[in-house]
């Protein structure tokens, strides 16, 4: 079967924000103006389950009115095919943002035009930054009371460290939007009403288009006055994309075309020399094609990001795969989900074809994988297709090892691509099944919603048995509980949220450990002498053989390590996993009969259970980055309040009328905060906040809690 659309008429971008800048109601509108759907559901009207929008059909998005999980759709517009995915703007669920943007090629950023540039803004723009990912800003909620298009641009700026370019600037402002300047073709877009099927007017613009279109208030009609200033930054800027349009402008005083300028917007926006800034309002239906347009014009096509990097087994670069059909097939991992359907496997092609039936190899494991049904999916619904091509998302029905962040590849030519980042769970809740007789189906239900979601991490508590989940925050950890009654018809209980505490050494040490044992006839010997010793913050944990002449025989390295592995996710001083220390195996040594893997494994632990003790053990706290916006007015009480949270005040930011007071805070002093918070301020005052650091914990804050844990487990294993 050949190509249908042509590789460069694709365009796979991701719609990113912070929490209801609007990414929804935007796709919403996408859906119907490209001719998807028949009708626009807004986010307000789901709550009671009976509608839900295309891409929050989760019960939990329905009720709650926010994305939870990313979701793809696809569309025409202008004969372009993209293919879109709808991401969540709630810090909880970044790894949402974060593995969509590892696999799509642009992004449209979208801001509330009276926030502007939010914290979840700043954090998905460095995810961007991070991945590569071109992309163009959308100032929405032109309408809103208080929107300010060039306070957001200027924020744009200032908080991302990015170059804005408006491609257009807003007609009116509040309830008097009436639509924007087309910088490109210097035309007026003038709406004449909010209705989703309103045609807009294409108006010259003139010195008395504000006097005409009745734009009254100040700033909306100085903006409408600086147009030509916007026009010249706009053309300058453009110009240093093409030399040659830069000559002709500069010595004729040839004024670029409509279409030399878009040629240059392209050119620039791929190699991220600036960002091109639109403006609208979703809701009012006012914008949203030429955001369309903007994408088609602006935004890479999947032959436009030339290749992909990939990396050895330890993520160490080796070389690119280029993105065309004619090359060997690989493909990302980059989602897998629980369906109706089975499990779901999203991937990301981005070289050669892939065909129904196929055998591949996933490079990750080493372990081949045969491809089933093959479907395109359009947010929940499943369409099958018989192959998949370069540049294609598509999903997989039940592989049965791959897991998010593999590849897939030609057996017969092998690569790993670079692989995702996952982001760090801080929070913990003890979890068990409602009902004691369904805890098996609990467990294996948990096992799927964890498979899905690198973000959560499961564990045993070895003494007392329970079941720990981690996660992103108490949101993500209640949605994800409530997703398995819904999903898989399994209630849970969660306990109290937990910090996820950790522990790590201060001083380098050398412990040796003889592990000896006679019982009857054969006995158990292993004698290990190991250096522990600190690493730098985030570095995990590090093994190194050094033994020399075999006393300790290389068939008993892996076990030490094993031992060593096992033995540090239970920490000396409240069980927390140690982490950030290096363990290097120096000398040792074995008996011919008594000697085995266990018990080598028995010393190692016994090592790192004795050793840790005497390398000044510490325990380290998830510190957060919060940010709380404030009315002027209640600003001392809000710092007062971070100080006495052991917090840190790094800044202070105006965010329209109100002041954004960014901290940094111990996540343990954070439980309840919303609640003093919204007292404190007659629920005026609002706040988010990211895992921004672990660090050490102060003295006399560690000891009650190393007492706490201890006094938790006497009363749990009593
Ligand atoms: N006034 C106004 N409200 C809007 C506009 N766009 C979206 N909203 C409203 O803002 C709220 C959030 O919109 P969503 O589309 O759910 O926002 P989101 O970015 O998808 O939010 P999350 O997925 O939860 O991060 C809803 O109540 C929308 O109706 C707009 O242009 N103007
Ligand atoms: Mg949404």
């Amino acid at each position: 079967m050949a190509r249908t659309t042509p590789l460069s008429d694709i365009r796979n971008i991701g719609i990113i924000a912070h929490v209801d800048a609007g990414k929804t109601t935007t796709t919403e509108r996408i859906l119907y103006y490209t001719g998807r759907k028949h009708t626009i559901i807004d986010i307000h009207d789901t709550k009671d389950l009976k509608t839900s929008t295309t891409t929050d059909y989760l019960e939990q998005e329905q009720k709650r009115g926010i994305t939870i999980q990313s979701a793809a759709v696809s569309a025409f517009w202008r004969d372009k095919k993209i293919n879109l995915i709808d991401t969540p703007g709630h810090v909880d669920f970044t790894i949402e943002v974060n593995r969509s943007l590892r696999v799509l090629d642009g992004a449209v950023v979208v801001f509330d035009g009276v926030a502007g540039v939010e914290p979840q803004s700043e954090t998905n723009w460095r995810l961007a930054d991070n991945y590569d990912v071109p992309r163009i800003c959308y100032v929405n909620k032109m309408d809103r009371s208080g929107a300010n298009f060039l306070r957001c641009v200027d924020m744009i700026k200032k908080r991302l460290g990015a170059r804005p370019l408006p491609v257009q600037i807003p007609i009116g402002s509040e309830d008097n939007f009436k639509g924007m300047i087309d910088l490109v073709e210097m035309k007026a877009l003038v709406w004449d009403s909010d209705d989703k099927d309103a045609e807009w007017q294409v108006l010259e613009v003139t010195p008395d288009l504000a006097d005409k279109l009745h734009i009254t208030v100040p700033s909306d009609r100085k903006l409408l006055a600086d147009v030509d200033k916007f026009r010249t930054e706009l053309v300058d800027t453009c110009l240093e994309q093409d030399d040659e349009a830069m000559e002709a402008y500069l010595t004729h005083g040839t004024m670029p075309s409509g279409d030399i300028l878009r040629a240059c917007l392209r050119k620039g926006t791929l190699n991220s020399a600036f960002t091109p800034v639109l403006c609208g309002s979703s809701y009012k239906n006012k914008g949203v094609q030429q955001v369309l347009d903007a994408v088609v014009d602006y935004l890479p096509a999947p032959t436009d990001v030339a290749s992909i990097k990939t990396v050895d087994a330890d993520g160490h670069p080796t070389g690119e795969r280029k993105t065309s059909d004619d090359e060997p097939f690989s493909a990302l991992a980059f989602k897998v989900i629980n369906d109706i359907y089975g499990a779901l496997t999203f991937i990301r092609v981005y070289s050669g074809v892939l065909t129904k039936g196929a055998s591949v190899m996933n490079s990750t494991r080493g372990k081949r994988e045969k491809i089933g049904r093959m479907v395109e999916m359009f947010a929940k619904e499943a369409n099958p297709v018989e192959e998949a091509r370069a540049g294609d998302i598509i999903a997989l029905v039940s592989l049965a090892d791959t897991e998010t962040g593999d590849t897939l590849c030609d057996a017969a030519n092998e690569v790993v691509l670079e692989r995702m980042r996952f982001p760090e769970p801080v929070i913990s809740v003890s979890v068990k099944a409602k009902v004691k007789a369904e805890q098996e189906k609990f467990g294996s239900a948990l096992g799927k919603m964890v498979r899905a979601d690198p973000s959560l991490h499961l564990e045993t508590d070895r003494e007392t048995g329970q079941t720990i989940l981690r996660g992103m925050g108490e949101l993500h950890l209640e949605v994800t509980l409530d997703r398995m009654r819904t999903e898989f018809g399994v209630e849970g209980v969660m306990g109290e949220p937990q910090v996820a505490y950790r522990e790590t050494i201060t001083k380098k040490i050398t412990e040796q450990y003889i592990h000896k044992k006679q019982t009857g006839g054969s006995g158990q010997f292993a004698e290990v002498w190991i250096v522990f010793e600190p690493l730098e913050r985030s570095t995990g944990f590090q093994f190194v053989d050094e033994t020399v002449g075999g006393s300790v025989p290389r068939e008993f390295v892996p076990s030490v390590e094993k031992g060593l592995k096992v033995q540090k996710e239970d920490g000396v001083l409240a069980h927390y996993p140690t982490v950030d220390f290096k363990a290097t195996l120096i000398d040792g040594s074995f008996h011919d009969v008594d000697s085995n893997a266990m018990t080598f494994e028995i010393a190692a632990k016994a090592a790192f259970r004795e050793g840790i003790r005497k390398a000044a053990p510490i325990l380290l706290e998830p510190v957060m980055k919060v940010e709380t916006v404030t009315p002027g007015d209640y600003l001392g009480d809000v710092i007062g309040d971070i100080n006495r949270r052991r917090g840190s005040v790094q800044d202070q930011l105006e965010r329209g009328t109100n002041i954004a007071v960014v901290a940094i805070v111990p996540l343990s002093e954070m439980f309840g905060y919303i609640g003093q918070l919204r007292g404190m301020t007659s629920g005026r005052a609002s706040y988010t906040m990211e895992f921004s650091h672990y660090e050490p914990v102060p003295r006399n804050v560690a000891d009650e809690v190393i007492a706490e844990v201890a006094k938790a487990k006497a009363a749990l294993t009593a």
